[in-house]
């Protein structure tokens, strides 16, 4: 078997934010896998945490092995936790779909542009939605990532379309998402505050990349609204 034809296994939550990153890459790269969910906001099972993530969080994958049930994993298989790695080694299992560029500077953008989502930005999802921080966290976030935003090109890096935008795409529409529906544990009104800022002048840019990336049909596939707003709206109840 070549190494672009192993079984993969995701280990998910529809709900989840990282996970759509995950779902995001393998959907571009066009790679059969099998899914298991896992429920987020609950404990996970003992086989979860011993075999597959002791830190206890989705997405993770398990490559290569023999084709067995989710809630068997064989330790045949190597596991692959955290969204940073889990994108970049899809990428590197299939080139052909160019997600991650050749070109070591292009790379590095793409290693700092993540990094950059990560610190920024990814936090202030469940911060603002979940926690009812301040929205001024999102949009010191928002204004982190604008500022990486080259001036010419489609996407994060110029006009290649890579995990960089992957990175993003989840966190940013569920923010758009979550305050155009008016759920979460923001102070009243904040939700408007947040819509006002990212439509405003200022954030331009970072409004036209974020429609872009939710054209893409990758992100289209992956995306479910409804179900989030539904499962969001429990949540917090
Ligand atoms: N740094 C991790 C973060 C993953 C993460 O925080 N996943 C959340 C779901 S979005 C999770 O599994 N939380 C466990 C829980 O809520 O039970 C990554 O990049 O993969």
């Amino acid at each position: 078997m070549s190494s672009s034809n192993k079984q993969i296994t995701l280990y998910y939550s529809k709900l989840s934010v990282y996970v759509q990153r995950a779902s995001m890459v393998l959907e571009e790269a066009k790679v059969n896998y099998k899914k298991y969910p896992i429920q987020i906001f609950a404990p996970k099972p003992d086989w979860f945490l011993e075999k597959i993530n002791p830190r206890g969080l989705v997405p993770a994958i398990t490559y290569g092995g023999p084709d067995v049930p989710g809630d068997q994993p064989s330790s045949e298989a190597t596991v692959i936790i955290e969204t940073p790695v889990i994108m970049e080694f899809i990428a590197d299992l299939h080139p052909e779909a160019n997600l991650l560029p050749k070109d070591p500077v292009e790379r590095a953008k793409v290693r700092l542009f993540v990094d950059a989502v990560n610190t920024h930005f990814a936090s202030t999802f469940v911060g603002f939605i979940v926690k009812g921080d301040s929205y001024q966290t999102v949009i010191d976030g928002a204004r982190a990532v604008q500022k990486l935003l080259p001036d010419h090109g489609k996407w994060a890096i110029g006009n290649q379309f890579t995990i960089a935008d992957i990175a993003l795409a989840p966190f940013i529409s569920r923010i758009e998402l979550a305050s155009k529906r008016g759920v979460g544990k923001y102070a009243a009104g904040e939700n408007k505050l947040v819509l006002d800022a990212l439509n405003s002048p200022e954030f331009a840019k970072l409004k036209a990349y974020s429609a872009n990336l939710q054209e893409r049909p990758s992100f289209k596939a992956t995306f479910d609204g409804d179900y989030i707003i539904g499962e969001l709206t429990k949540l917090l109840a």
